[in-house]
């Protein structure tokens, strides 16, 4: 169910009423004329970004229509499960060449990989990756330089594992709006204090944009700066929370399906005076999903956009998702934590990974990255 014409005029109304609390006037990059990049980026706000091309911007001006259709097909099922491509094994061996080094986080989820450029990667790599990022959860690649090209072929990388998704309300760069930013600056409105003051935990668990009707799947966060130590990002593995469920419990889950809602980040936008892009969108899918390559089951509920399972009451719902996100979240044995460099590059699979921000550091320092999010297919149980 998408919110229905009226409703996003008044949305937008609201937002020219509220006006710029936030994103004053001067970060509105019009088109054409009213476009100067280069005074736009020399601004005080953003003399601490080392990267100015992925300096952030909000255009009021972006509008777009509600997603469509597409057909997905993963490109893991074109890999070559041997990895040769992406790891360069030697041929005939299972050793890979000098200088690849590959070291599992966990036994079962993550792995991280020093000496593998993902900016070279043919299609055979690419295909690999996919792969190799759903069986194992998230990858974390070490000394990558893809910030340092062009942004076109960091749209060309999004546009191979899925279609491109445009986020409704976060900063993007400009002329790009597929490329999303995670930007963190000393405003007030970002501070980490500003946060801890409201909740006694940052923590934020949620999978990427799961209110789409196709939500993301293979997904790429690239960081540019942030605090030398602090700042990782956490993720849980809800294929293996699956399957450490009884049988019986598996039973009752089967057939279930949540909603997820985009309409309260929408709303958290309008009320910092931020942008919208997209009417807000909620979306229904199974709570058992089951990944298109790997045929693996996952839960896919997440506290950040999931609000109900369809025909239960509401206790019966509050107390069935209170137990899975508990199970998820507070699992510690299911999940591994990110620590980011300069360079640094996460690779995750939205439809087995769940994650979080941490804002455990000092609320003076830029934190700041860009992410790739490709949506999948539509979440099937079968
Ligand atoms: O900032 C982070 O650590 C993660 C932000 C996030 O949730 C994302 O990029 O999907
Ligand atoms: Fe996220």
């Amino acid at each position: 169910m998408s919110i229905p014409d009226q409703e996003y005029a008044k949305v937008i109304e609201n937002l020219k009423i509220k006006g710029n609390s936030f994103v004053e006037q001067e970060l509105d990059i019009q088109e054409g004329q009213a476009l100067n990049f280069e005074e736009y980026i020399q601004k005080p706000r953003f003399a601490k970004i080392k990267n100015k091309k992925y300096v952030p911007v909000w255009n009021r001006k972006d509008k777009y229509e509600p997603l469509t259709e597409f057909q997905h097909v993963d490109r893991g099922h074109f890999a070559d499960p041997s990895f040769k491509s992406l790891l360069s094994k030697k041929a005939g061996t299972q050793d890979y060449i000098d200088g690849v080094q590959v070291r599992n986080l966990t036994p079962k989820f993550g792995t991280e990989i020093n000496g593998v450029q993902l900016s070279a990667l043919d299609d055979a790599g690419k295909d690999e990756l996919a792969l190799y990022v759903a069986q194992r959860g998230v990858v974390v690649f070490r000394n990558q330089d893809l910030k340092d090209k062009r942004i076109e072929q960091v749209e060309a990388l999004s546009n191979y594992f899925g279609r491109p998704h445009i986020h409704p309300t976060s900063p993007t760069v400009v002329g790009h709006p597929e490329v999303f930013l995670v930007y963190h600056e000393n405003s007030p409105e970002s501070a980490v204090s500003g946060i801890a003051s409201r909740s006694t935990s940052t923590l934020t668990w949620h999978s990427d944009v799961s209110y789409e009707k196709q939500p993301a799947g293979t997904t790429f966060l690239a960081y540019l700066q942030g605090p030398s130590v602090g700042g990782d990002t956490l993720y849980a593995d809800t294929q293996e929370a699956y399957e450490r469920l009884s049988p019986e419990f598996c039973k009752r889950l089967e057939g279930l399906e949540a909603t997820h809602s985009g309409v309260e980040q929408v709303n958290g936008a309008l009320a910092r005076g931020g942008v919208v892009r997209r009417a807000p969108t909620v979306s229904t899918h199974p709570v058992v999903r089951t990944h298109p390559v790997t045929k693996r089951h996952s839960i896919y509920v997440n506290p950040g956009f999931t609000r109900a399972i369809v025909g239960y009451k509401k206790e019966e719902s509050d107390a069935l998702l209170k137990f899975l996100y508990d199970h998820i979240t507070k699992s510690g044995d299911l999940q591994i934590r990110a620590s980011w460099e300069e360079g640094t590059i996460v690779v995750w699979d939205n439809r087995r990974a769940v994650h979080t921000a941490t804002y455990d550091f000092d609320d003076v320092l830029t934190r700041h990255a860009f992410r790739i999010t490709p949506q999948a297919e539509k979440p099937s149980e079968k």
